[in-house]
């Protein structure tokens, strides 16, 4: 019985809470739906209008290499101040000059500077170049010499070079095409050649590094005024 009580007032209630709910609703009901219509639609709309920014993102970052283009053009300028540095011969005052070698495989003057021509006072009988290697690398690894040869020698003498060897410092001995060569030195080392001035007044003669493969980077020319 009591069962059958608790299911009549359950019944009761829930006839009671439907119907509560069907009369509140029709008012509320109708502008409930109507929101829900209008907010799915706005997002609907809001996803596309989120699409077409990020189309207009792209748009944007096209122009970002257009900024680009001009870093790109900057370059260019940067190019022509190395081309200006090239053409400065090193003049040599007195009859030596104090040339360096690095470990980065290039020849510099005491200035840091490099050093693509070293022109020689024909007043002198000998023109001395100092040479010390102001790198830390070994003498096996980083070895720079200066040699001296005609230009159009330096190739075959370079190439013979190497046929000899650190053990010969790189340098075949005796090599007639060699006017004068010092020895190979490594970091920290200091050592010296003396070029006859009268040998090298005719002109075409180079400095170079005699180390396999230095030769590219490590080449200027001798000349006498
Ligand atoms: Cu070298």
């Amino acid at each position: 019985m009591k069962k059958t009580v608790l299911a009549s007032l359950l019944a009761l209630t829930l006839i009671a809470c439907s119907q509560s709910e069907q009369t509140t609703p029709p008012a509320p009901a109708a502008p409930a739906t109507e929101t829900p219509v209008a907010e799915p639609s706005a997002p609907a709309e809001s996803t596309p209008a989120a699409e077409t920014p990020a189309a207009e993102q792209a748009a944007p970052t096209e122009t970002v290499p257009a900024a680009e283009t001009p870093a790109a053009e900057q370059p260019a300028p940067q190019e022509t101040a190395p081309a200006a540095e090239t053409p400065a011969p090193a003049v040599a005052t007195g009859c030596s000059f104090d040339l360096k070698g690095t470990d980065a495989m290039t020849y510099a003057d005491a200035a840091g500077n490099a050093v693509p021509e070293i022109v020689v006072a024909a007043t002198c009988a000998d023109f001395t170049i100092n040479f010390e290697h102001i790198g830390k690398m070994p003498k096996t690894a980083m070895g720079h010499n200066v040699v001296i040869a005609k230009a159009d020698d330096v190739k075959a003498v370079a190439a013979n070079g190497v046929k000899a060897g650190i053990k010969g410092d790189y340098l075949q001995a005796g090599d007639p095409k060699v006017v004068a060569a010092s020895k190979m030195v490594g970091g920290g080392e200091k050592t010296s050649v003396k070029v006859p001035v009268a040998t090298i007044k005719a002109g075409g003669y180079d400095f170079f590094c005699s180390f396999p493969g230095h030769e590219m980077k490590m080449h200027g020319k001798l000349t006498v005024q």
